[in-house]
């Protein structure tokens, strides 16, 4: 008998189950009511008696042996199954999920990337600017309410530091320090001083455009304007512009496209009218080419002005700017496919 138990003693230490059903398989042949081990215990009966403490301690060995060996095959395959201690090589890459790009850039880029059809070069300057870029050169009068403290930051109080309100900065750095022609666009990050709300915000993000040559027209302006609007809301889109008022041109004006949501004909998102301004432009103020140290006998140029957000509102109907500036996920992963 010693023989036998010895012989499962080794069985039971070469045992192998690479999953939960033949772990069981296992536990059922060697410690269930009918196994061997209780087989064992059951023959233990028939033992001479000076045999028996021997037989006893070889039996006890055996099942120890036998608990334990099935405990530890059933802990290894179960963390198989887990997968936390095997790495399957052959198996396909998790799919990544990609960021994206945020709305405004999306937005952005595809306005930058109009006017480069039509020769017009990036510029960039300053966020945080002096008076005479900003306002003075732009030919803001002294007491323009844009100056006031109500609307601009000034940093560290000094009313000749502060935050740009509009890109119009940057060209005035341009029109300074090169000759015509001038053909660029100026991205970037405005800051005005207004409480935020669903319709305002401190700071938003502006497209400028200027082109100044000898013989400019209003007419240039127009058709430069119908092309991009096309481009941008689609080749069935019509341009009004109405008269307005900036410092820095004249004339100035304020262009519409045909509302891009009813197709022209009246709706709630353009209260009726089949119009939705898009932008203001108009013909440079001589003073400011002046100012600029470009001789406005010898040259004209047009200029306009738009809002990343506003455009990014009409193509993509976002109502709340406040979720430009959140970066809550569930809003920007609406434009994974964006572009
Ligand atoms: C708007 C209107 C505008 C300009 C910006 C400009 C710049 C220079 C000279 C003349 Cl250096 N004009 N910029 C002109 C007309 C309108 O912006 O509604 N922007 C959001």
């Amino acid at each position: 008998m010693l023989d036998k138990i010895n012989a499962l003693k080794t069985e039971v230490e070469a045992l192998q189950a690479s999953s939960a059903e033949e772990v069981e398989a296992l536990r059922l042949k060697y410690l269930s009511k009918k196994g061997a081990v209780s087989q064992l215990m059951a023959d233990f009966r028939n033992v001479p008696a000076d045999q028996k403490k021997a037989i006893g301690m070889a039996i006890n060995e055996l099942k120890t042996l036998a608990t334990d060996k099935i405990n530890a095959l059933k802990e290894a395959t179960e963390l198989a199954e887990d997968g936390t201690d095997e790495i399957d090589l052959t198996r396909t890459a998790s799919p990544m999920r990609l960021g994206t790009r945020h709305p405004l850039s999306i937005v952005r880029q595809e306005i930058v990337s109009i006017f480069g059809r039509l020769g017009y070069a990036v510029e960039q300057g300053p966020e945080i600017e002096d008076d005479w870029h900003v306002f003075s050169a732009l030919n803001f009068a002294a007491d323009h309410p844009a100056r006031d403290m109500q609307d601009t930051f000034f940093i560290q109080r000094n009313p000749d530091v502060l935050l740009r309100t509009h890109t119009s900065s940057v060209q005035t750095r341009v029109m300074e320090r090169s000759k015509p022609p001038i053909r660029i666009l100026c991205p970037g990050r405005v800051y005005r001083n207004e409480a935020i709300s669903a319709r305002a915000h401190c700071f938003f993000h502006q497209v400028e455009g200027l082109y100044i040559d000898k013989g400019v027209s209003f007419a240039d302006l127009k058709q430069s304007l119908l092309y991009f609007a096309r481009e941008m809301f689609g080749p069935e889109t019509k341009i009004r512009l109405r008269p307005s008022y900036f410092p820095f041109t004249e004339p100035s004006a304020e262009m519409d496209i045909s509302c891009n949501l009813c197709g022209g004909k009246g709706c709630g998102f353009c209260k009726g009218t089949g119009w939705v301004e898009i932008l203001g432009c108009g013909m440079v103020d001589p003073n400011v080419l002046d100012a600029c140290g470009i001789d406005s006998k010898e040259y004209s140029g047009f200029a306009f002005g738009m809002g990343v957000e506003r455009i990014t509102n009409l193509k993509y109907r976002v109502n709340d700017l406040r979720l430009f500036s959140e970066n809550d996920r569930r809003f920007l992963n609406e434009f994974t496919h964006a572009h």
